[in-house]
């Protein structure tokens, strides 16, 4: 038996984790219990609120065991570079590597080829790479800045190479200044100095280019792709767009060291106004279709435009799973987390995901592999093709070198004709392929990725989860609160939209025969949206009920106050445990804490209402908050970890009347403390959380504060639920 390439080690500490929930379900079944036996009588005050509140913890009982399937048991992965270079040398697949763009304006077309710069210097045999980017905006801008890049590459490569530079994206490379090479020889730091010169001056030319909206006239006649914007095209109405900028097999292009360079290949599938395109799902099933006539490599990388690779190791990483002798064959792909490189210390907004990057995540691999999530994932190119998995299952992997060979055949420009055939809208609807449905990605799902990784799953495959101490993708998280709300609201909104559609995990996933603790694990996105509404109850009722003098917990001196007490002190410690092992700062806890608050009553709330009516065939509600690029002030209140404000956006009413309305009902309060001692701890906390929004409202004075429309909306919801008698 062969070493095997890569290790599957278990988290320590679980006997005590398991205690820890043993203890705290007995304390929920004990709450539940209390609660179903003391309901008011009928006719007395509180028995409706009572009763919300019974159905609230049932809810909140139900989704904490769901949560419990990844904390289990979750289990890391250790890969062993050493054994994969001492077993196959360079004898590796060829990889092809897809970086998805949509719109120059959001995503500047200088960050977009840093990316692509990043991918096309990992440490790989350059002739076994090919890099594809698809343009979903047809952008001129955007072919024009990776023509320059092109060139820039046969610069950087070998820079890369030479100096073992890390990491390959330029613009993060040159960031860092203090990499200045000081100790080497002279002309190390003179060459660094000119490969710099040269990334600025591209980077001036694409920004200055960016600005005008155009490309200089005598640079369009260097290269014919530029010919395909001659006729005004539109970026919702154009032809299939592929131009081959490098041509890997083309031995006349070359690095300045004379090495072959990966193929760069610029992708713009058309786009008809009749026909839908099926946003990121659509490009990428176009980009597998292109792909398969340049290079059909076996293994595919999808990485989001703005998350360049932080490790030049990462395909190897990667390949130690999938060429593993024993389990390789079984995994369908490896999913790599997002890690963010803008994210503050106490981490304003919670965007850190680290609790699903190093909990959820590595708790769903015990059980059958990570969800797809879109981004730094390596696919096998016949598994995203809808085959399912067989156990005589084995890969070819020399796939590609017959279609590099036919592609070196064919006269100039005939692969691209071929290619663009491949791109049009007319491909999927006349062929009556099953594209988007059993081949590619699957389409009309706001998270197309998540729902094709379970579909994968479905088929019989395993993913795996790979998590390096350094981080093997980064790239930049929301940095205002509307961009954190409008993602969330986006995430539960699709994941919500899979729960409830025929590819609900307890009901596809079953038939697929995955294991009941992974149809939890995807579960735990597929029910965020539904949250908002105990979660918005119990913000609300039992404040109220406080300040009119209805009591909903047991008294001080009752033993049943005991697990109330004793799940809610236990959950909340264990979750600030978790996420101070995460790496997080208490206060960076605490932030998220409130975070979690406003996203469920907002974003959930948004995406669970949106659903309830899509699936009733009702219009969408759409959703206000704009996602703008930020400004100069804004970045400079994110860095001082200031809540961003500022446009008056209706989800924000929600937030400043929760706030609003449990600081008068505790400052209103009428009542002996020890009757309503836990109904005075939860608005007290609720409170204390509220006070970056009580700051927004009242006190601050720079552009990022509360509106004064929304402060007022606000104090007249709050007036009217005071003077409302609802209980
Ligand atoms: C990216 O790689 C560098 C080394 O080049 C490392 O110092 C850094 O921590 C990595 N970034 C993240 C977010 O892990
Ligand atoms: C691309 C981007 O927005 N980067 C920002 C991330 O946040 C840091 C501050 O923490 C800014 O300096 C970057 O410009």
């Amino acid at each position: 038996m062969e070493e095997r390439l890569f290790a599957t080690e278990k988290h320590g500490g679980r006997a005590l984790y398991r205690l820890h929930a043993v203890t705290v379900f007995l304390g929920i079944c004990l709450l539940l219990c209390y609660r179903a036996t003391h309901v008011p009588a009928a006719g007395s005050g509180g028995r409706a609120a009572w009763l919300g509140m019974l159905a609230a913890e049932l809810w909140f009982g139900f989704y904490w065991v769901i949560t419990q399937s990844v904390r289990w048991c979750p289990i890391r992965r250790r890969t062993f570079h050493d054994r994969l270079a001492a077993r196959f040398g360079e004898r590796l697949p060829c990889v092809d590597i897809f970086v998805c763009t949509a719109d120059p304006r959001s995503e500047p077309p200088s960050l977009v080829v840093a990316t692509v710069l990043s991918v096309m210097a990992y440490n790989y045999p350059p002739a076994k790479l090919n890099v594809y980017l698809s343009d979903d905006g047809g952008s001129i801008l955007t072919f024009y800045a990776l023509w320059e890049a092109s060139a820039f590459a046969k610069h950087w490569l070998p820079f890369c190479r030479r100096y073992g530079v890390e990491p390959r994206s330029p613009a993060a490379y040159f960031a860092q200044s203090d990499e200045k090479p000081r100790h080497d020889p002279p002309h190390a730091l003179q060459e660094w100095t000119s490969v710099k010169n040269l990334y600025d001056e591209m980077t001036e030319r694409i920004d200055s280019a960016a600005r005008t909206g155009n490309v200089p006239e005598e640079t369009r006649a260097k290269h014919k792709g530029f010919s395909e914007w001659d006729t005004g095209i539109t970026s919702k109405d154009h032809h299939p767009i592929v131009q081959i900028l490098i041509d890997g097999k083309d031995k006349a292009v070359a690095d300045n060291e004379g090495n072959v360079l990966p193929t760069l290949v610029y992708v713009a599938r058309e786009k008809r106004p009749q026909y839908h395109h099926n946003f990121k799902a659509g490009a990428m099933n176009a980009l597998i279709r292109v792909s398969s006539v340049i290079s059909n490599s076996p293994i595919i990388l999808n990485v989001d435009c703005d998350m360049y690779s932080n490790n030049s190791d990462t395909i190897r990483d990667a390949l130690c799973f999938f060429l593993d002798e024993e389990t390789g064959h079984r995994i369908a792909f490896v999913q790599y987390p997002q890690n963010y490189n803008n994210l503050t210390k106490n981490n304003i907004y919670g965007n850190s995901l680290n609790v699903i990057n190093q909990v959820e995540l590595s708790g769903l691999d015990a059980w059958g592999g990570p969800l797809y999530i879109g981004t730094g994932c390596f696919h096998r190119r016949e598994t995203l093709c809808g085959r399912r998995f067989t156990e005589d299952y084995k890969e070819d992997w020399d796939r590609g070198t017959k279609e590099q060979q036919q592609h070196r055949h064919r006269v100039d420009g005939e692969t691209e004709a071929k290619a663009k055939s491949l791109a049009t809208c007319a491909y999927e609807h006349d062929d009556d392929t099953r594209w988007g449905d059993e081949v590619g990605l699957k389409y009309g799902c706001s998270v197309e990725d998540v729902i094709t990784g379970l579909a994968i799953h479905c088929r019989g495959w395993e993913s795996v989860y790979s998590n390096p101490a350094r981080a093997a993708f980064v790239g930049v998280a929301p940095t205002t609160l509307a961009q954190t709300i409008l993602q969330h609201k986006r995430w539960s909104e699709g994941n919500f939209g899979i729960f409830v559609s025929r590819y609900c995990p307890f009901v596809f996933g079953r038939r697929g025969k995955t294991r009941l603790p992974h149809q939890m694990g995807y579960s735990i996105y597929g029910l965020w949206a539904p949250n908002s509404l105990p979660t918005l109850y119990y913000a609300v009722v039992p404040s109220l009920c406080l300040l009119k003098g209805t009591p909903l917990f047991p008294e001080l001196t009752s033993p049943w106050i005991a697990p109330f007490v004793y799940v809610a002190v236990a959950k909340n410690v264990y979750s600030a445990w978790e996420a101070l092992w995460c790496g997080d700062t208490l206060r960076g806890w605490w932030n998220g804490q409130r975070m979690w608050l406003v996203r469920r009553t907002t974003s959930y709330l948004y995406g669970f209402v949106d659903t309830v009516r899509d699936s009733l065939g009702l219009s969408k509600m759409g959703f206000v908050v704009s996602s703008k690029v930020s400004d100069e002030d804004e970045a400079k209140r994110y860095e001082q970890e200031m809540m961003e404000f500022g446009t008056a956006s209706p989800e924000y009413v929600i937030v400043a009347a929760v706030a609003l309305l449990n600081l008068v009902c505790l400052a209103g309060m009428a009542a002996a403390l020890d009757v309503f001692f836990v109904q005075v701890a939860l608005c007290g906390v609720l409170v204390l959380l509220n006070v970056p929004v009580y700051e927004a409202m009242f006190v601050r004075k720079d552009r990022g504060r509360m509106p004064f429309p929304i402060t007022l909306a606000s104090v007249g919801f709050v007036t009217l639920a005071l003077i409302v008698p609802f209980f």
